[in-house]
């Protein structure tokens, strides 16, 4: 399988995370990709690809025109304040005051697209931000002639709705490829996102369409990021009622329990038909995820990968979560592995 990849995604790199109260490295950092790439030449998985320089336009079809205008700007609005750390929002249109005037100073309007705190913006941020949309499209048009395909993106996409970044993700990369898909003229798309975390911004972004199918396994929003959204009863909404499936998860849940909701997920990309398969690709289901809760192992990986293969459709892998940093490589690759039919 081809891999296609931006050294550029280095360009995003922001050095504070809030967690637990205090500013640390981010759980999301370059170095992850290290590993990838690692484990992918070491096992052969296939080339490695740079991205095309390509029109990056289409991202417009999914995010709205003021929200990447903030994105293109909000670093430099916030040097302009003349402060020493990254740009972190600290106040939000909450439930008592839902204003949606977006006000014109940098604090105000990084509450207003933020849909969390986690994510600081710093140097670099929305041009690495750029390079993972770059690296998706080029994937996409590469899938006619391919019939699966490893988009290795970061930063990651499947948090970002239509005007809201977070959970370390600015640009919805699996939503632009199926909008790409779809602008070439395939009728209907199936997302399936096997990462730990619900993927809230894509749901939303196809939440009344019935030419997109979402389907999302992760930790139950109770008790996991991004905590308001992705419970069982969100089943779409008017045209898109029926096209969307969330599977919630309690905490310590075995790949034996895990596997069964795949299952079930894989049984409706079946019954729907769709003209490509999509996978929003986390491996943050892992055991030894620093920041997720449940136990998949190594080998498992392999097992999901061949389950992936079993609906014999032209596949692009899209990368999103996975922070057990040592064994990102290991375990991504064990999914493509499997979908190959090799346990390797
Ligand atoms: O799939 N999404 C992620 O892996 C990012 C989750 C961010 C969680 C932040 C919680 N403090
Ligand atoms: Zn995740």
């Amino acid at each position: 399988m081809k891999t296609i990849y931006s050294k550029n995604h280095i360009l995003r790199n922001s050095k504070t995370e809030l967690y637990g109260g205090e500013l640390v490295q981010p759980f999301e950092r370059p170095e992850r990709m290290e590993f990838i790439i690692n484990a992918i030449k070491e096992r052969d998985l296939g080339p490695i690809m740079d991205p095309v320089n390509i029109n990056t336009d289409i991202i417009f079809k999914v995010h709205d025109k003021h929200y990447v205008e903030f994105l293109n700007v909000a670093w430099k609005e916030w040097l302009k304040l003349g402060l020493g750390g990254e740009a972190i929002p600290t106040v939000w249109p909450s439930r008592s005051m839902p204003s949606d005037v977006i006000p014109n100073f940098i604090e105000g309007k990084l509450g207003y697209y933020a849909l969390a705190n986690e994510t600081s913006i710093s140097e670099g941020t929305v041009e690495g931000a750029y390079e993972a949309v770059k690296v998706v499209l080029t994937a996409t048009d590469m899938l006619e002639k391919e019939k699966s395909l490893f988009a290795l993106c970061r930063p990651p996409g499947h948090h970002a709705s239509k005007d809201q970044y977070g959970g370390y993700c600015f640009f919805n990369n699996v939503a632009i490829a199926s909008e790409r898909l779809i602008e070439k003229g395939a009728k209907k798309i199936f997302i399936l996102d096997v990462d730990f975390h619900h993927g809230n911004g894509t749901q939303a972004i196809f939440y009344d369409r019935p030419d997109v199918y979402f389907a999302s396994l992760h930790g139950d929003p109770k008790e996991a990021f991004p905590h308001f959204l992705g419970h069982a009863n969100e089943k779409g909404h008017g045209a898109g009622e029926g096209f969307n499936i969330n599977y919630p998860m309690q905490p310590g849940t075995p790949y034996t329990e895990w596997t069964r909701t795949l299952d079930d997920a894989i049984e409706k990309i079946q019954s729907y038909q769709p003209d490509a398969l999509l996978i929003s690709l986390g491996v943050d289901t892992y055991e030894k995820d620093p920041i997720s809760f449940f136990k998949l192992k190594s080998d498992d990986f392999f097992d999901i990968g061949k389950k992936i293969a079993s609906c014999n459709l032209p596949t692009l892998f899209v990368m999103e979560g996975g922070y057990a940093i040592k064994e990102i490589g290991i375990n991504t690759v064990n999914v493509l592995k499997g979908f190959e039919g090799s346990l390797s």
